[in-house]
């Protein structure tokens, strides 16, 4: 047989990730650091889904746009991310604001954020360009969009999923033909359209879009000159498309990928700390909605070198235990009892401690008879001997932050300001 041509599109494509977001919605979690940055699932941090979907659908160039608190983004992304060979014509680039201009200026949106970089891009010599979010957890096949994105020969194709109505006002939120070519885009709507035949959801836009670079590339140009433009995709790009040219929905579930676990697709935006605690406990379901353990579909990540983590009878023989539970390299249970959890790498949980719905990123100590339940802990965090937090609102309030679904924020500034009042 004649051998093929590798007709993969993403060989011929770049991700550009957006990662310049804070995500202020997250608290006190990302007061040091950028939204992309937070850790999740118990060993890597958001960015690296979207970066590991870009590698598991075949893409060998990307850029990662920064801004807000960037410097433990870059660290973990220059620690982890640096497989790519240039030999092999591969690239990950960090692209901090106000480098690249002559005068100096923060990124002014997300367009601008790529449009600083034109000369980057058009070095990488490409065909098109899939932007991305840095902020979002799922798993996808961009080559699958890539595919649609030519065949139906659009100037843009749009990711989209439907949401409820209730909740599409942080979205953009689009109307399609029977073709699924995009008729309106309305940008974070005060009222969202729900869908025709399904008024109860709205189609919103996953914030990912593929061009051609030269499409693009002429797009971000004019849209520099307009002084009535924020700059900004959602905003400016998108709708002027739609109005003057052709954009195209591609549906998330045609290009999502599952395991057998996983029933349906799964999409989330951590952006609340409600929403960041019940991603992150949903990991220790019987069944969970997203599966991390899936070979054909890894999340790359930083991986830190540590030993296992270690579960021990303290001196008076009290079990150390974890039970529907995920605890990561380097985690010490000893005589301490910990329940539907999600321990990072490094914690240390003492004797007569106890943990129950507990997300606790890394090298947290846990102190003798701390009792915690519903809450999530910060990296580093000292928890004092005798804590309890999850049980009394008003004391949880009264020191730390208490989300409205009552999950329970700590971090060591608070402690710090709690021991000095007691
Ligand atoms: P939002 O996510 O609200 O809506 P935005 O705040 O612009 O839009 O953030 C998009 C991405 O860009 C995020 O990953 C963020 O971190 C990053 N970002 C923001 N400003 C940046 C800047 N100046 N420089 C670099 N990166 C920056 C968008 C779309 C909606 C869509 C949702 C889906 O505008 O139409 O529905 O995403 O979540
Ligand atoms: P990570 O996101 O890797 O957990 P850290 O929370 O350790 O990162 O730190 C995020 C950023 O905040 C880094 O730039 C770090 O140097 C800085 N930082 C960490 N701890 C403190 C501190 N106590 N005071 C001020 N800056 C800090």
């Amino acid at each position: 047989m004649k051998p093929q041509p590798n007709t993969r599109l993403s060989a011929q494509a770049m991700a550009f990730v957006l990662a310049g977001g804070r995500g202020s919605r997250l608290m006190e979690l990302t007061d040091r650091r950028a939204k992309p940055a937070v850790y999740f699932g118990g060993k890597t941090r958001i960015i690296d889904f979207a970066l590991s979907n870009a590698l598991n659908s075949g893409i060998r160039k990307m850029a990662i746009a920064t801004q807000y608190k960037a410097h433990s983004l870059i660290r973990h992304v220059q620690r982890g991310w640096n497989f790519f060979r240039a030999e092999r014509n591969e690239y990950l680039d960090i692209l901090p604001a106000s480098q690249r201009v002559a005068d100096s200026r923060w990124y002014l949106g997300t367009a601008d954020a790529v449009a600083q970089n034109i000369d980057i891009i058009d070095d990488y010599g490409v065909k098109f360009v899939i932007i991305l979010a840095g902020d979002h957890i799922y798993k996808m096949d961009y080559e699958v969009m890539l595919q649609e994105h030519v065949t139906t020969g659009a100037d843009v194709t749009i990711g989209c999923l439907t949401v409820p109505r209730t909740e599409a006002k942080a979205f953009g939120v689009m109307a399609v033909d029977a073709k699924g070519q995009v008729t309106e885009f309305l940008e974070k709507p005060k009222n969202p359209p729900g869908m025709p035949d399904d008024p109860e959801n709205s189609l919103a836009s996953m914030g990912i879009y593929v061009f051609d670079w030269a499409f693009l590339r002429d797009l971000l140009r004019r849209d520099m000159e307009d002084s009535n433009s924020s700059h900004d995709f959602g905003h400016d790009l998108i709708p002027d498309i739609v109005k003057n040219g052709r954009a195209m929905a591609h549906k998330f579930s045609d290009s999502c990928v599952t395991s057998g676990l996983e029933t349906e697709p799964y999409w989330r935006d951590v952006g609340t700390v409600d929403a960041f605690w019940q991603a992150n406990i949903d990991l220790t379901d019987f069944t969970p909605k997203l599966d991390l353990y899936d070979n054909a579909w890894p999340i790359w990540t930083y991986a830190e070198i540590v030993p296992p983590a270690k579960f021990i009878h303290d001196e008076d023989d009290r079990r150390g235990s974890a039970v529907s539970s995920l605890v990561s390299g380097d985690c010490i249970v000893s005589g301490s009892e910990v329940r539907h959890s999600l321990l990072f790498t490094g914690v240390r949980a003492h004797s007569f401690s106890a943990l129950d719905q507990a997300v606790v990123l890394p090298y947290v100590d846990i102190g003798r008879h701390a009792k915690l339940s519903q809450c999530v802990i910060d990296r580093g965090v000292q928890i004092p001997a005798g804590l309890v937090v999850g049980e009394d609102p008003e004391e949880d309030e009264k020191w730390f932050r208490r989300s409205e679904g009552g999950v329970v924020l700590i971090t060591q500034p608070m402690l710090d300001r709690r021991a000095a009042a007691l």
